[in-house]
């Protein structure tokens, strides 16, 4: 079976509703909400140097880190879940750019929001201002991803794919889903549709539940 190490409303959040819609075994062998501090991030340090989630555990005992990497290979493994477009197909390139870009450059900028000190050090009077504009260029970036798409079903067509499960789960958090909506509005079915999935609606409600006033 599959061991995660992860944390409700995290990254690993994609990787586990991967797994389900997969239908393999899996588990989450360590919580970590590792944005809480030292104490959570310690207990990843042994699997990933960088102590971030997610981290993925083969049944072989391969250790994977990297959002993007575990999903991709995840669909190679599992290639009757169909969860991507295959190698040579029309959307393949545009698949991979786009798992490329939300690691790159959405959910990096984390990394500083979580604690402005990793940046501005002690000058706290700098922090109002690297929030509020790591919140703008998420945002920009939202933006520009939809405005290279042309979404139908889903974000490259009638498949749903990972990069689906992906922006689902990575457009909730800061700025939050309604600024989503607001600067990505061909995305923002594709999202809610996501969300509505049938066979999600117990995993959201355990991992990352939409409780009243989730989308602001
Ligand atoms: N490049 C990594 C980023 C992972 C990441 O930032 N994870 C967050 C949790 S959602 C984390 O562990 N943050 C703690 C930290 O960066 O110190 C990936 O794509 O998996």
């Amino acid at each position: 079976m599959y061991s995660i190490y992860g944390a409700a409303g995290s990254g690993s959040v994609a990787v586990e509703a991967t797994l389900e819609l997969i239908g393999a075994p899996y588990q989450v062998l360590v919580e970590a909400p590792t944005w809480e501090g030292e104490h959570q991030r310690n207990k990843v340090a042994a699997v990933n140097p960088m102590r971030q989630l997610p981290v993925l555990i083969t049944p072989d005992g391969e250790v994977i880190t990297e959002s993007a990497a575990i999903l991709l290979w995840l669909t190679e493994q599992h290639p009757e879940a169909a969860l991507a477009p295959l190698p040579g197909t029309a959307t393949r390139a545009q698949f991979l750019r786009w798992m490329s870009f939300i690691p790159a450059s959405i959910y990096s900028m984390y990394w500083v929001r979580d604690e402005p000190a990793r940046l501005a050090g002690d000058d706290t009077d700098l922090y109002p201002q690297l929030l509020l504009r790591t919140a703008d260029r998420i945002a920009q970036c939202w933006q520009i991803m939809a405005s290279q798409l042309a979404p139908a079903q889903f974000l490259l067509g009638e498949q749903l794919t990972v990069l689906d499960l992906y922006v689902a789960v990575a457009s909730r958090w800061t700025p939050g889903r309604n600024r989503f909506y607001s600067v990505a509005p061909l995305m923002a079915d594709v999202v809610k549709r996501v969300d509505a999935l049938p066979q999600l609606q117990n995993f959201w409600a355990r991992r990352f539940p939409f409780v009243p006033g989730w989308e602001d």
